[in-house]
């Protein structure tokens, strides 16, 4: 079901139709919801779900279905609901009895809905049999274990219901990078093409890539007299659940996945990850998940500055005041001002007196500094870097040659090796690296032995007819070898030393989990020094919104690789670009360049679709001040090979 969180759209200005059939049918499974919540009679509420599903997977147009009435002739519209989604579709009016269904229903009963699992029945016999009304009312409840003994509940319901309150709440307070940037952009590019909108970008954190966002920042540049104008039509966009404030400069709202003009999946999820972010129920979770918004208009010559100013970091911002301060100037989101011009004057009457800046880059020109990008600004040197002249000449996405973690339908991969080379060809990539589970990960269909040596005959051959057709293109053949007991790897030697390199990474999360920093540092060390390891997988085990990492001293850990690369022996960390993992962490990929440690950024890739995940590495990368040349990915193959069989 598509999502959107328990509220009825708002009509779009220009209409009839004034609703989209994914609202319409997301609103009708609202309805069918709340009137359960409510007890109303089961066939009731079983026409509205049947609605909102034959509108979900109509191919007709819904609007054209409405004008010509041939919408009462569908299959589980009656009079009634007929009517209702006239009324709704060429007036712009939901029925007065949905409005009350909303209006009328307990906020807190609302709000657990949005537990994953968790339905409307049970939520009403807990209602009545307990007066459990909120969250927080249910969570207390099944802390003092008054869930369980309830029939049809039980213990494992009960700490189910825990855990869910748990997800919900890391769900709601901050949301992936991936996801963030779904909305972010789709929002985005809805204020860009409204009439009197010069210039919109997305700011805060989102454009500063960070791995998680907490709410998004756009700003809009439009001139004074289009503010009303372009405040009204913003307030008016698809997607918007609610405004928590409007003024004429400053909107604060709350998204929800009708922003999308198609309907929100999440797509393939390797298993051990989607177990960390709530199994089965996640896709639902997020359907149904919203995001905050900030949207600020301001005037364009203003807007350099306040595009500067929301994109932060604080900690950036707070430096760069410092030292707009050192050279008598007022440094805010509104100008760059001279504190003698400025006076007693405040806000956009000091603005008056501001540099000009036609661009971001001025601003920093005017502070005697390089223009540094968004991903830098977190107050780790840049401010000192942009004034040396020693900023990084960061990795772009078309700096990737290749990758060297993936994988095929040998293990738990979608799609075949042919399909995988095929892909990484057409991406424009000169090489790929395939390294399917080890034997041990048997939840991975880890292949064995046998059938890894047999992929390894197939790889040559694939590369000798490459060869022989002038075409410039390789596979490598490794592993991604689970580290077992003792920091072993998962293949005996004879097996590995016919490989090109082995990705050596921790699956058995619980047992690393309970251990101490010190045993797991020792561990990873004796996997990495294992001449075949050519790469510390996911060096942390992290999941975004999911779980921690296990403990580990990562500084301790880079510095003997460090060593290995120094005396000629690869040995890289990975910088796993999966959007739930994006570990390594962006902080230690600083700490790993200068250390000479060579990051490869790798998509774990489990389909052709899992390939292009290397963007998300190439964010953090970036965050991280990583270079082309502090990466295996920016290598030809050529480069590579001679670096893996030195
Ligand atoms: P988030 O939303 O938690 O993922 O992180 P940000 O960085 O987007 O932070 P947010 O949304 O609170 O504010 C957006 C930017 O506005 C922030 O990066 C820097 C700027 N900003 C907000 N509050 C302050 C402040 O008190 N002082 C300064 N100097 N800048 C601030
Ligand atoms: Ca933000
Ligand atoms: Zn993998």
């Amino acid at each position: 079901m598509a999502g959107g969180s328990f509220i009825l759209p708002k009509p779009r200005p220009t209409g009839p139709p004034f609703f989209s059939r994914n609202q319409v049918a997301n609103a009708l499974h609202q309805v069918a919801v709340l009137l359960e919540l409510k007890g109303a009679n089961v066939f009731r509420v079983r026409s509205y779900q049947n609605a909102s599903r034959m509108l979900g997977s109509l191919t007709e147009d819904l609007g054209e279905l409405v004008a010509s009435g041939e919408i009462f002739n569908m299959k589980g519209i009656g009079k009634g609901l007929g009517s209702a989604l006239t009324q709704a579709i060429s007036e712009g009016r939901w029925p007065d009895d949905w409005i009350d269904l909303h209006t009328n229903t307990p906020p807190g009963l609302i709000e657990m809905l949005g537990i994953p699992g968790l339905g409307p029945k049970r939520i009403k016999l807990m209602a009545d049999e307990l007066g459990v009304d909120s969250v927080a009312r249910l969570k207390e409840a099944a802390l003092n274990n008054e869930i369980a003994p309830m029939k049809g509940f039980g213990a494992k319901s009960q700490q189910r219901m825990l855990d869910g309150i748990e997800l919900l709440s890391r769900f709601r307070a901050r949301r992936r990078l991936d996801i963030g940037l779904r909305y972010g952009e789709a929002f985005q590019q809805r204020i860009a093409a409204l009439d009197g909108v010069h210039r919109a970008t997305l700011a805060g954190s989102a454009r500063r890539r960070k791995d998680t966002i907490g709410d998004l920042d756009v700003v809009v540049a439009v001139d004074k007299d289009d503010h009303e104008t372009v405040a009204n039509a913003i307030l008016n966009l698809p997607g918007i659940a609610d405004v928590k404030g409007a003024g004429d400069s400053k909107i604060s709202l709350i998204l929800d996945t009708s922003i999308f003009d198609d309907s929100f999946t999440v797509g393939h999820i390797d298993s051990n990850v989607l177990d960390a972010i709530g199994g089965d129920d996640y896709e639902q979770l997020e359907a149904s998940g919203t995001i905050d918004a900030q949207v600020r208009l301001v005037p364009k010559h203003v807007e350099p500055f306040t595009l500067a100013y929301f994109t932060g970091s604080k900690e950036h911002n707070i430096a760069m005041r410092q030292r707009a301060i050192d050279r008598g100037l007022r440094l805010n989101e509104f100008g760059l001002i001279p504190e003698d011009k400025a006076g007693e004057l405040k806000g956009m009457d000091a603005a008056a007196y501001s540099l000009p800046a036609a661009d971001e880059a001025a601003i920093y020109a005017h502070l005697d500094l390089a223009y540094v990008p968004p991903e830098l600004r977190e107050d780790m040197g840049e401010v000192e870097a942009a004034q040396n002249g020693a900023l990084p000449d960061l990795i772009k996405n078309n700096h990737i040659r290749g990758a060297l973690h993936n994988h095929t339908t040998l293990s738990d991969g979608e799609a075949s090796l042919e399909l995988m080379a095929d892909t990484a060809r057409k991406m424009g990539w000169n090489w790929l690296g395939i390294a399917d589970h080890s034997p041990s990960l048997k939840i991975a269909n880890g292949a064995s032995a046998e059938d890894l040596l047999k992929q390894g005959q197939t790889i040559k051959q694939y590369n000798a007819e490459w060869a022989n057709d002038g075409v410039d293109f390789r596979l490598f053949h490794g592993v991604e070898s689970d580290i077992l007991a003792g920091g072993k790897l998962d293949h005996p030697d004879d097996v590995l030393s016919q490989l090109d390199y082995v990705v050596a990474s921790v699956h058995a999360m619980t047992k690393w989990r309970g251990r101490d920093e010190l045993e797991n540092t020792e561990e990873l060390i004796r996997a990495i020094d294992h001449p075949a390891t050519k790469v510390l997988g996911h060096p942390t085990g992290r999941i975004l919104q999911g779980r921690e990492g296990y403990e580990v001293d990562l500084f301790a850990v880079l510095e003997h690789m460090a060593e290995h690369n120094d005396e000629g022996r690869l040995k890289a960390i990975e910088l796993n670009a999966s959007p739930y993992r994006l570990d390594l962490d962006w902080r230690l990929c600083k700490h790993a360049k200068g250390l000479g440690v060579p990051v490869a950024i790798n998509p774990d890739a489990h389909s052709i679709r899992g390939l292009s995940d290397v963007a998300y590495g190439v964010m953090t990368a970036r965050k991280g001040w990583i270079e082309p040349h502090d990466t295996l990915n920016a290598l030809s193959w050529a480069e590579l090979h001679e670096q893996m069989h030195r």
